[in-house]
């Protein structure tokens, strides 16, 4: 078993220099690197005592997204263990190797939520690639509802070099904004550019997006059961004020998340539901 910052965690490693770092709380990816890049944003102040939340990677949020709901802020999935091993990575077609972490129901879990379910989190890496997948099975007797998001922290070299392609003409939901008042939806003209605190839920867009510096950064894509895609950099301020930040993390990281939130999904029992991240390295 591999270590992040002494949690237990998944190494998976490609010939050709690929790689990734899954921690098993929360079947978080902490890292990936590709073409000898890290391409995920990790805060060197994070937490990492096995249950506050770790600030960075790709936090599984489940099932509930943010405070849109009773429970703690962005689900228990992310500081609860999951189970996985490294002698279960399999290989994938395309040079690849992939891994399924499984977290399930439990005491804990059926206090404060009181459904029967299964989580899986694939993680799929491929030569330039990553994909995650969560898969959600309802194993009770009634429906489940659930919001969740894959909360990608992705590494940039300057937050304010960075522009974000492919929302342009859609209306978002700003939940920086002053009050953020519900009804409201200002249309996204051009690229999304960032400065200070952005914090936006757009629809799902037709295409992939693309993160640009002064060259191609990342291809982002996001399965179609994935409604929404939630954009978010704190900017300085927010940012002093998060204590598992440094003052400059703002500059080093954007999120860009592949949600289900704005109405929550209904598993049937015995149902299944299941939809993927793809980031691909420009
Ligand atoms: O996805 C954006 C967001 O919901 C923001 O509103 C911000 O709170 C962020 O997630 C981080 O949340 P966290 O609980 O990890 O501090």
């Amino acid at each position: 078993m591999h270590e992040w910052r002494g949690l237990p965690a998944i190494a998976l490693q490609l010939p050709g220099g690929d790689s990734a770092l899954i921690a098993l709380q929360g079947a978080q990816v902490l890292s990936w690197v590709s073409q000898g890049q890290e391409r995920l944003f990790v805060s060197p102040r994070s937490a990492h005592d096995g249950h506050t939340p770790i600030r960075g990677g790709i936090p599984v949020c489940f099932p509930q997204f943010n405070q849109r709901g009773p429970l703690v802020k962005h689900g228990f999935a992310r500081t609860m263990a999951w189970s996985g091993q490294s002698e279960d990575a399999q290989p994938v077609e395309g040079g690849g190797l992939q891994i399924t972490l499984r977290f399930e129901d439990n005491a804990a879990t059926r206090a404060v939520w009181p459904h029967a379910f299964e989580a899986l989190l694939t993680v799929e890496l491929r030569p330039g690639a990553l994909t995650v997948r969560l898969a959600v099975h309802n194993r009770g007797a009634k429906d489940l509802p659930f919001t969740a998001a894959l909360h990608s922290y992705l590494q940039v070299p300057g937050a304010e070099q960075v522009e974000l392609q492919g929302l342009d003409g859609l209306g978002y939901w700003d939940a920086a904004a002053a009050g953020a008042v519900a009804d409201t939806y200002p249309v996204q003209a051009g690229a999304v550019r960032f400065g200070v605190e952005t914090d936006r839920v757009y629809p799902r867009a037709a295409q992939a997006l693309e993160l640009n510096a002064d060259k191609p950064l990342l291809r982002i894509a996001q399965d179609v059961p994935w409604s929404e895609t939630v954009v978010w950099n704190p900017g300085p301020e927010l940012c002093q004020r998060l204590s598992d930040m440094a003052p400059d993390s703002w500059q080093h990281m954007l999120c860009v998340e592949a949600a289900a939130i704005d109405a929550p999904v209904v598993i049937a029992p015995g149902g299944h539901w299941q939809a993927a991240q793809h980031l691909r390295a420009l």
